[in-house]
C-alpha cells in the first residue's frame, strides 16, 4: 500500500477511509529523524489549512505527488513550490460556503445587538438590580462592504439580504453581480457600516485591512473577519478599538492562532471566536469526505475533484 502522511488533526472517519487504501502515518507521532528515514515512501500528504505543510517537510519528501488540504484556505502550503515540483494540491471549496457565511452573520448580529453584553447582564443579576439593559443598534438598512466577493462572500451577501442592506464589495476584479464594486478598499470602508473580510490569506492580502482602512470604517463601524488573521493588521485593530477610531470587531481568526492578544480579550467591543467558521458536525463531515475523495481519486485515477487554482 502507498504511504500517506497526515499533518494536523484528521477525524477518525477520515483515518478509517484512508487506511483502506494507504498506510497512514500521523506526523504528531513522528519527528524529522523519522521523516528522513521514511521520506522516500511517502507519496501523499493530508493536512489542514492551519498546519499546511512546513517547507522543510515538503523539501524532505522526494516522491510527494499530492497534498490534500482539509479546508478551503491553503495559504500555509507553498503552492509555488508545489507547482514547480509537479505536486497536485487540493482543497475543499464550496461545501463550507453557507456555514462560514452563517458564522459571519452570527458575528454581525452579536456585535450589533450586544449579545455578549446582554447575556452577561442577565447572568450577573444586573437586570434585576438596574432594570432594562442599554439600547443596542439596528442591523436594518446598513451598508455592508464585503472584502472578497468569492464563493463565501456571495453566500454572506445572500444571508444578510433579509436585513435590507446596501451591499458593496472590493476584490481585484469586478464581478457580474448586482452589488456596487469599489476598486479601492479604503474608499469602500469609508462608505460602509460593516466591513466583512473573506479573502484568502497569504502574501497578497497581508494586512490589507490597515490603520487607514480601519479609520475609514470609523467609530460607528464594525469589522468582521472570517478570512485569515493575516488579512487585518492586528496591532492597528487593537489601537483603533481602544481609541474609539473603530466601533466594534467580530473576529473568528487571528494573527497567531490560537494565541489571541490580551488587549483584544479585554475589550468590551469585540466578539471573539476560536476559528470555528466551518466548524459544525455537518460541514466538517462534508469537508472531510471531499478531502478523502480527492486523495483516493488521485491514487486511483491520477485526477482530483477540487484542485487549487494554481
Ligand atoms: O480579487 P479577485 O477578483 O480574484 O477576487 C477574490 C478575492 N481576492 C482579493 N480581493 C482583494 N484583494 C486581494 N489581494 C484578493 N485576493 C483574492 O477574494 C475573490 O472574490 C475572493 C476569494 O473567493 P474564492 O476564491 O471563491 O474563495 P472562498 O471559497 O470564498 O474562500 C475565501 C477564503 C479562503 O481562502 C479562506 O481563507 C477563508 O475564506 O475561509
Amino acid at each position: 500500500m502507498p504511504d500517506v502522511l497526515v499533518i494536523g488533526g484528521a477525524t477518525e472517519a477520515m483515518l478509517a477511509r484512508m487506511s483502506e487504501k494507504f498506510t497512514v502515518h500521523k506526523w504528531a507521532e513522528h519527528d524529522m529523524d523519522w521523516l528522513e528515514e521514511n521520506a522516500e515512501k511517502i507519496t501523499h500528504v493530508v493536512t489542514n489549512g492551519h498546519d499546511g505543510v512546513r517547507p522543510e517537510i515538503m523539501a524532505a519528501l522526494p516522491n510527494l505527488q499530492m497534498i490534500s488540504c482539509y479546508g478551503v484556505g491553503y495559504d500555509a502550503i507553498d503552492t509555488t513550490e508545489a507547482v514547480r515540483r509537479g505536486i497536485m494540491v487540493t482543497h475543499t471549496p464550496g461545501v463550507l460556503n453557507d456555514e462560514v457565511a452563517t458564522t459571519a452573520v452570527m458575528l454581525v448580529l452579536a456585535c450589533y445587538r450586544e449579545l455578549l453584553r446582554d447575556d452577561a447582564y442577565v447572568r450577573s443579576g444586573e437586570w434585576e438590580k438596574k432594570g432594562s439593559a442599554p439600547l443596542t443598534r439596528s442591523l436594518e438598512n446598513q451598508t455592508i462592504g464585503i472584502l472578497g466577493l468569492g464563493r463565501i462572500g456571495q453566500a454572506i451577501a445572500t444571508k444578510l439580504a433579509p436585513w435590507n442592506p446596501t451591499t458593496v464589495y472590493h476584490s481585484r476584479t469586478k464581478k457580474d453581480v448586482p452589488y456596487t464594486y469599489y476598486d479601492n478598499l479604503e474608499a469602500m470602508a469609508a462608505d460602509s457600516d460593516i466591513l466583512i473580510c473573506i479573502t484568502p490569506g497569504g502574501a497578497e492580502t497581508r494586512k490589507i485591512v490597515n490603520a487607514e482602512v480601519l479609520a475609514a470604517l470609523g467609530p460607528k463601524g464594525t469589522l468582521i473577519n472570517v478570512a485569515r488573521g493575516s488579512v487585518v493588521d492586528e496591532t492597528a485593530l487593537i489601537d483603533a478599538l481602544q481609541s474609539g477610531k473603530l466601533g466594534w470587531a467580530g473576529l473568528d481568526v487571528f494573527e497567531q492562532e490560537p494565541k489571541v492578544p490580551q488587549a483584544l480579550r479585554d475589550l468590551p467591543n469585540t466578539v471573539l471566536l476560536p476559528h470555528v467558521g466551518s466548524a459544525t458536525v455537518e460541514t466538517r463531515t462534508a469537508m472531510a469526505n471531499l478531502t478523502v475523495e480527492n486523495l483516493l481519486q488521485h491514487l486511483e485515477t491520477g485526477t482530483v475533484a477540487t484542485p487549487v487554482p494554481e
